[in-house]
């Protein structure tokens, strides 16, 4: 008895592993599985190809082993082969079970068993997804029998390459549409806002190169049942009138002739002219007259309002938009801020504006106004229940579009179906999904690039770093240790998933550096516990080495990349916890010892009279005497002998502060955040607030950190002047007047 019980469980419990082992991506709406269907060695022979959608067939015959096609079962035809039977609800080989396929656009009726796979789609797309389904059934070590019924939550759901900063590659996007096709998405709108044909020359025809590639794009999109929408950036410098109009609709037949069927046109980001609504409705109509209802295969446009969030949003902008328009006009709408999750109340308000369903723009992963940081968190925080209020859903990602994959993969689950999704399941699914080689490194990388940091637009990321572990020494080295594994790890995988790793590649080279520097802080503490000076100084010094290696470290460092980005990684964790106990070990250090005291970063400085240098060069306020607003001081490589005392800088403790001001010998101006000067010195009044600094030395040259009201950023070179948007690299010489 006990024997027989013990098999059982035994049984059954493979049964278990092997049905949690088996899952649909996007989570499907209705699924129930059963015992092992076949061997997933199985062959097929397909029944219904000749009626079902090509693009469907295509994908089967390409990743299934097929042995032949035929009208009808036919066992004994194929006696090693299961049939595959397919096609769209009215064909004939699958009447037989129309009546399961939900009555929804690109919904499907899958069913595996061991005598048969049955794949009805509702439509052409319904019958892609369903192919799309049974792989992922296939891929699975033992092929489970099920029954699926499936249909989406949002009609148009995936993408808007809307970001500012490189556009993705030509490769980029070929790699995104099978990635969208795979997981269910069916709308691409393309606008990146550094193309210059969508926006700064939005007149002018794509060169033929460009032309032929979004030929392709196109192409590709479609047979992977992702619609192309083209978008159009007018709104920088129309002129409201036939002419401009004329050009908008020139350039939109242009992109007709290359297979584009979708079109969208923006008005975000600009002021004055080009944001007045009534105008915009204007356009919006003459171009639905005169270009979308002139061809039979256009679909309504969609446009980007100026007002595109409730917190930009005032006088009747909105309302104008809402009863001017032709209602099939889609308005796009990016939430209660530019950056923002939507919920509920948010789309019922601006639904009852704009009179028509808004078409949701999340903008979540972008990262192009906080560049330092990948954004690899989880995607939360989007109601459950809005599927019905939006009349599309698509996500700004990453310029990085390999890495934007993990947040766009629970995009798909979260469009597919709503009120299933789970944001932490569907993250730990992506990251399977994509390194299924590394998984669990690839998680520790992604753990510590959740957060974005204080930006303009208030969004916060939660849960960053979560293994992180400060409770003890041991408890510490080992999450160092984990980050500088899971970075070797990953790097050492390269190969697996090029296009992922040559992306992340900076933060996580940054992420072992951290990892590497932290272990040195762990020696450190322990040398100065054995107060053992020379160790304590040796293992500082190459935390710094590590320090610098990790700051010069730049992604997107080609020629011609807009974007060059400094990588941070756990920028609200890991990383301002090491820095900040780096600084008190140090303090500590030196109030008992004096060795090594050359190596460290001091804060002080004598008051009196000083050049400031940059590689030699003296800052020199060569507009002295003009005395007008906005004059700036410039680097010099002469010694000024007729007025010495314009390279002569006074620097002065400020008290209340604990910070320095500087101010110029000849005559008197302070300098401000930028290293400028603000005004006049009538009207520039002292203010400790604005114009005091730290000042901080390390390894003989001084850093100039910005303080008090004026932020924390960091003086550089920049040209001949001063610019206020440094880091914290040392690179003045501060030399006292002798
Ligand atoms: C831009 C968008 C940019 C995003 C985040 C919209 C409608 N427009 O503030 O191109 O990627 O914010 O920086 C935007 O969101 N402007």
């Amino acid at each position: 008895m006990k024997r027989l019980l013990t098999t059982l469980l035994a049984c059954f419990m493979a049964l278990a592993v092997n049905a949690q082992t088996v899952t649909i991506s996007p989570l499907p709406q209705k699924i129930s599985w059963g015992e092992e269907a076949f061997s997933n060695k199985t062959k097929f022979y397909v029944v219904g190809s000749a009626e079902a959608d090509g693009d469907a067939i295509n994908l089967l015959a390409e990743s299934v082993e097929i042995l032949g096609v035929s009208k009808k079962i036919n066992a004994k035809k194929f006696p090693n082969a299961k049939p595959i039977v397919i096609g769209e609800v009215g064909d004939k080989a699958v009447k037989k079970f129309q009546g399961a396929v939900p009555d929804v656009k690109e919904g499907y009726y899958l069913k595996v068993t061991p005598e048969e796979v049955v794949i009805v789609g509702r439509d052409n797309s319904g019958t892609f997804y369903g192919v799309q389904s049974l792989l992922q059934v296939l891929s699975q070590p033992q092929v489970m029998q099920c029954e699926v019924v499936d249909y989406p939550s949002v009609a148009e759901r995936g993408v808007i390459e809307g970001f500012y900063g490189n556009p993705w590659s030509h490769k980029d996007r070929l790699r995104q549409f099978e990635f969208y096709g795979q997981y269910k998405m069916n709308t691409y709108v393309y606008g990146p806002k550094d193309d210059p044909y969508h926006r700064a020359h939005w007149r002018d025809p794509y060169p033929e190169k460009e032309a032929a590639q979004l030929k392709e794009l196109v192409d590709v999109a479609h047979k992977n049942k992702v619609k192309f929408v083209w978008a159009i950036h007018p709104a920088g410098d129309i002129k409201w009138g036939m002419e401009d109009y004329g050009n908008v609709v020139n350039k939109l037949n242009a992109m007709y002739e290359l297979g584009v069927r979708t079109f969208a046109v923006f008005f975000d980001d600009v002021w004055g002219e080009g944001a007045r609504g009534d105008k915009q409705a204007e356009l919006m109509n003459y171009l639905t007259d005169e270009f979308v209802r002139k061809h039979d295969d256009v679909e309504s446009l969609i446009m980007c309002p100026s007002q595109y969030n409730k917190g930009w949003s005032s006088g009747d902008y909105l309302n104008t938009l809402g009863t001017k328009m032709y209602p099939e006009v889609r308005i796009m709408w990016t939430g209660n801020s530019v950056v923002d999750m939507i919920e509920e109340s948010d789309m019922q308000w601006i639904n009852d504006q704009i009179k028509r369903k808004a078409f949701i723009w999340l903008n979540y992963p972008v990262n192009d106004y906080c560049q330092s940081r990948l954004l690899m968190g989880k995607t939360y925080g989007n109601g459950l229940n809005i599927n019905d209020m939006v009349s599309g859903f698509c996500s700004n990602p990453m310029e990085y579009a390999e890495a934007s994959k993990v947040s766009l993969y629970s995009i798909a689950d979260y469009t597919w179906n709503m009120p299933s999704y789970d944001a932490e399941s569907s993250w730990e699914r992506a990251l399977g999904a994509l390194m299924p080689t590394c998984v669990h490194a690839f998680k520790v990388f992604c753990e510590n690039n959740v957060d974005l940091g204080p930006t303009g637009h208030g969004l916060r990321r939660e849960g960053e770093s979560p293994k992180f572990n400060t409770n003890s020494k041991e408890a510490l080295s080992k999450s160092f240790v984990q980050i500088v594994e899971a970075a070797n790890n990953l790097l050492a995988d390269e190969k697996n998933h090029p296009e992922m790793l040559s992306e992340i590649k900076p933060w996580v080279e940054s992420m072992r550096l951290l990892g590497v520097r932290g272990l040195q802080y762990m020696n450190m503490v322990e040398a100065m516990e054995r107060k053992d000076t020379i160790a304590f100084v040796a293992t500082y010094r190459r935390q710094l080495k590590f320090a610098q290696e990790q700051k010069a470290i730049i992604s997107r460092n080609y020629e011609g990349s807009i974007v060059k980005a400094k990588p941070v990684v756990s920028g609200d964790v890991i990383t301002p916890w090491l820095d900040e106990h780096l600084a008190e070990l140090i303090k500590a250090y030196r109030k008992e010892y004096t060795y090594g005291a050359e190596y460290f970063p001091v804060q002080s400085i004598a008051d009196g009279e000083y050049f400031i240098k940059v590689n030699g060069e003296y800052l020199t306020n060569a507009q002295a005497g003009a005395d007008r607003v906005g004059d700036y001081p410039v680097f010099q490589s002469e010694r000024d002998v007729v007025n010495p005392q314009r390279q002569q800088w006074v620097i002065e403790h400020n008290s209340k502060t604990g910070r320095y001001k500087i101010y110029n010998k000849q005559d008197g101006r302070y300098l401000n955040e930028r290293g400028a000067f603000w005004a006049d010195k009538e009207r520039n009044p002292f203010d400790a607030e604005w114009h005091t600094y730290l000042l901080v030395k390390q390894n003989g040259k001084w850093s100039i950190q910005n303080a008090g009201r004026a932020g924390k950023s960091y003086w550089k070179r920049d040209g001949k002047r001063i610019n206020g948007n440094g880091d914290d690299e040392p690179i003045f010489e501060i030399e006292p007047v002798k």
